[in-house]
Parts: structure tokens; sequence; C-alpha cells
């Protein structure tokens, strides 16, 4: 077994780790500064050849720190069927990130012995990366550690992060999922696309446009080229994609879903139809200005919502007894759970943060659709779903609506990126189902109101000291910051609020609302004082926003 090392080690020696680093595999991955993570690129190309040998199938590794500054970078796994990296072996990934160089072959062998991997088998590992300046040598130390211990590489270079998840799961499925390639991705989400809308032909030329906030990153390059696929139904002005602005400086879905305001660089008029990206293009969050000029975002609530509601009309026309549920955040605005499970009658379920819960939430209904509020999110159909709506759709013997609702579902299903949150096939679904029901962006508002609400972020020493439960809705540790909070929601109308330490930044979030705008801001400062008083706040004190 040394001997496959043996070369491994040596390698790692060019991919020095700073002695006395400690970095945490967080909500999505490793994420800090890029100079500090070129060890840890190496090491998770040595990880994930591991796990391919040991699930037998190929892996995927994505160079990204997604909605975080430039200088940042970060690297997220990725498991056979396209999904986030099983939990325990983020154990593993941390581990093995911050062994030192002398531990480091110990840290191969535990993780070998536990997990009974036999060193001999082939592996096979895909490898894509953003367009951040640092993900080009980043993205080579990690092909360096998968040669390093004697596996198969792939390096697609620059895709988005779902298109990475997306080439995996193709892969590991023999092509039945699609095709690992580039034009495979653009052919079948376009062609499914293409389909849907021609079920609403009467569209005008206006209600065919969409301006897309591309955050400069690696998203407005791939709406590029696919662009020309669906050019016939949809018309796509693609802004800050890149070619002079800041990755996600003042722009891209986190800035515009926090800041609640548009993004720089877009002209917006009254009544267009406007969306952003996020930095690696797993998120999406639409948005609109009003005749007064007022801003209007349609975040990741509005967004399950649509999809519910058009999935829900979908299933009764095809005559399908189907359970579906909407899986959220507690980020979730209080409007929207009380509209999904008031109004639509739908199972809610609340997880932490971080799409991997959300995803495995997800799984357990016929058709799962998950959504974080900052617009990370997609659909899953189980396998007895899918048939299902496969054999109504070749049923002869049905009447036409059910038919027409069937054949939709069905092309529906192909234009979700089902392995995790695509903010290009997300765009391509909500794009079609505002087509098909032929709504505006004010008339999908106008579903429900959202609560005003505030996320703030706070500065502290260790952000580890605040210790979260019940989906992170309550902090158990520091003592006395929940019944601080506790206290402080009580002043307020519709009022609530929680404070999470964040898994990709070094900062704690506070995430506020309440029946005004003014009162959200009030509950989302006192509750960051709190933070900063009970859980070592670093720095000047939070001041108040107004
Ligand atoms: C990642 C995760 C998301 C999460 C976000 C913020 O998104 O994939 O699930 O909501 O980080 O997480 P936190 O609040 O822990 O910092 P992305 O788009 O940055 O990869």
């Amino acid at each position: 077994m040394t001997a496959h090392f043996e070369e491994a080690l040596k390698q790692s020696s060019l991919h020095p780790k700073p002695a006395g680093l400690i970095l945490e595999y967080g909500t999505s991955g490793f994420r800090t500064n890029a100079k500090q993570l070129d060890h840890i690129m190496f090491r998770m190309g040595l990880l994930a050849t591991l796990r391919s040998k040991k699930t037998k199938a190929t892996i995927g590794v994505m160079v990204t720190a997604s909605h975080n500054p430039e200088e940042d970078n970060g690297v997220k796994l990725i498991d056979p069927m396209g999904e986030m990296v099983t939990p325990a072996w983020e154990g593993y990934a941390t581990q093995l990130a911050n062994a030192e160089q002398e531990d480091l072959l110990a840290a191969m062998k535990d993780i070998t012995g536990k997990e009974a991997i036999d060193i001999t088998q082939e592996a096979s590992v895909f490898v894509g990366k953003d367009t951040r300046g640092s993900s080009a040598s980043l993205s080579q130390s990690v092909l360096d550690g998968v040669n390093a211990l004697g596996g198969h590489s792939k390096n697609y270079g620059l895709v988005t992060t779902p298109q990475l998840h997306y080439m995996v799961c193709c892969q590991n499925t023999q092509g039945k999922y699609g095709e690992a390639t580039m034009d495979g991705y653009y052919s079948k989400l376009c062609t499914a696309f293409l389909h849907l809308t021609k079920h609403a032909s009467n569209r005008t030329d206006d209600q065919k446009h969409l301006c897309v906030d591309g955050a400069n990153g690696i998203g407005a390059l791939k709406l590029q080229e696919m662009e020309s696929h669906v050019k016939k139904n949809l018309q796509i002005s693609i802004f800050n994609d890149g070619s002079k602005g800041k990755l996600n400086f003042q722009c891209g879905a986190d800035f515009v879903k926090v800041q609640q305001k548009p993004p720089a660089g877009i002209e917006i008029n009254p009544g267009d139809r406007c969306c952003s990206f996020d930095g690696d293009a797993d998120r999406i969050v639409y948005y609109y200005t009003d005749s007064q000029g007022c801003f209007h975002l349609l975040d990741g609530d509005k967004i399950a919502t649509l999809i519910c509601t058009y999935l829900k009309e979908l299933i009764n026309q095809a005559g399908l007894d189907l359970k579906i549920a909407v899986v959220q955040t507690a980020y979730a605005n209080g409007s929207s759970t009380r509209y999904l499970e008031d109004t639509m009658k739908v199972i809610v379920k609340c997880t932490k943060t971080g799409v991997k819960h959300l995803h495995h939430a997800a799984l357990e209904f016929d058709i799962g659709v998950y959504f974080e509020a900052n617009g990370h999110g997609t659909v899953l159909f189980s396998k007895a779903a899918e048939e299902m709506i496969q054999k109504l759709a070749e049923d002869s013997s049905i009447n036409d609506e059910r038919k027409k609702a069937a054949v939709l579902l069905q092309s529906t299903i192909t234009v979700i990126n089902q392995t995790v949150g695509d903010a290009i096939s997300d765009m391509l679904l909500i794009e079609a189902i505002l087509a098909i029901k032929g709504m505006t962006l004010q008339q999908w508002d106008a579903i429900y109101s959202d609560l005003p609400n505030r996320q703030l972020k706070v500065k502290v020493s260790d952000r580890r000291v605040i210790d979260t439960a019940d989906a992170e809705r309550r902090a158990v540790s520091p003592a006395g910051l929940q019944e601080a909070i506790d206290t402080l929601v009580k002043k307020y109308r519709q009022a609530r609020s929680f404070a999470r330490p964040s898994g990709t930044e070094d900062v704690v979030r506070v995430y506020a609302e309440a029946d005004t705008q003014e009162d959200a801001d009030a509950l989302a400062h006192e509750v960051s004082l709190a933070v900063y008083r009970l859980a070592g706040g670093v720095g000047d004190e939070p001041k108040p926003l107004h």
C-alpha cells in the first residue's frame, strides 16, 4: 500500500501546507483567501482519487469560491450521482487538509483503512474551475493530486459548478442522464426549453426578453455559449459579463438578495424582467422595478412557490397522485412558508443551511422542490414519479388534457438539472413557466407578499462559539444569546430572528423579519449587538441602519 502513497508524499512537498494552518470543510467545501489554498487543492485531488476508488465511480472537484470576493477561492467535492460529497467524507477532507506533511501518510492510510479502499482500484476525477485569477493554478494542483495517486483525470476547464455536477452524473449513469459534454448539456436543456415554450405561442417580443447579470463570472461566459440554442424563444441581454467589472463586486445574486437592490452595471427600465447569477452560477434571483422605480425581489422562496404552483397544476391535470413537498431553511420568508402550508397545502420542511441538507430532505418525496432564499435550489423527482409520468405520456388511451400535462411534465423534468441548484437550468425553467402561464413578474410577485427582512454580518474572533439547534433557528451557545434574541423579538410584530456562523465566510450571519422594514432593520441591528457582545465581537460595535 505504501508504494502507492510514496509518490503522493513526494509531490505533496511541492504543495506545502503552511505550518499550523487549520481549515474546515464548511457549508460547501473549503473556502478562504486563495493564497492559503494550494495544499488544500492538491490534497483534495488525493481525496477525490480515494473516493473514486472507494465508490468505483467518477468524482468531481470544482475549484470555486462562488459568491465570495475575487481574492478568495475554494473547492467543492462532487459525489457519483452529482450530489455534494457525503458528510463522512467531509470529515476526511478536513483531516487530510490539516495534517502536517509528516502526518500525511498516516492520514491517507487511516482513511484507506477505515473505508477498506482497494488502492489498486482505477480512479477517475473530473475537474472544473471558475473564472477567478487564482483558479487556473489551483485546479492544476487538484490535477497534480489526482495524478500523484495514479488516478485518471478529465479537465473540463471553465465550467459552472452545476455543469460539473451534471457531467459527473452523466458519466456515472453511462449517459442515461445525458451526455457528459458541454454540447450534451446545452442540447438537453435547450431542447426541453424550446419544447415547453412551444406551448406558449402568443408571447410578445417583450415577453421573450430577459436581462441577466452574470456577476462578472463564469455564468456570463456559459450563457453566451448557450444563447444561440434558445434565441428563437428567449433573447438574453447579458450584463456584468466579466469583460471589465470585478467578480461579485456590487453585482450577482448574493449582492442583490442581501442588499435588496439592483446590481451595478445594469440599466433597468420599469417592467424589465431581470435576474442575477452568482459567481459560479448555482444561484439565481429575479427582480424588476415598478412604474414608481421601486425595486421588487423574487428570491428563492418566490421561485420555489412558482415552481410548486406550476407542478401542482400539471399533476392535477395529468390526474397523477404524487406528493409534492418544499424544502426551505431558516432564511425562508415567513410569508412563503405560510402561503405554501396554508394556501397551497403542501408539506414544508426546514433544514440547516447548505444545499446538501436540502437535497437530502427533498429525496424523501415523489417531487421535492428545494430552494434556499438566496436562490440556490432545484427540483428532485423520484424514480417512481418519473416512470409514472413517462408511462402516462406514452399512453394513447388518455384524453388530450391529461396527455398535454404529462408531456409538459416530461419536458419539465428534462430542463431541470436535478444534481444541484443550477442558475441556467432554473432560469430556463422559470422562463418556461412564465411563458406557459402567460405570467408577468408582477403577477408572480403578487402570489404572496414578503415580510420585510434584513440580513447582517457580525465579525467575531471565533464564530464557532455560536452553536445552533432546530435547523439553526435557535442558538444553543454562547450562554444568554437565545434568551437575548427571544426578548428582542417580543418587541416587534410578526417578528423572527436568528444568528448562525457562516460556513463560507468568517462572519456570523444575522437574519430578522418583522411587519415593517424599520422594525426588521431595528431587530437585525439589536440582535447583531447581542451577538457582538455575547459572542466576542471584534472591531467597532454594529451601528444602527438608520
Ligand atoms: C454556499 C452553499 C449554500 C449556502 C451559501 C451560504 O453557496 O452552497 O447552500 O446558502 O453557501 O452559506 P453560509 O451562510 O454558511 O456562508 P455558494 O453559492 O456560495 O456556494
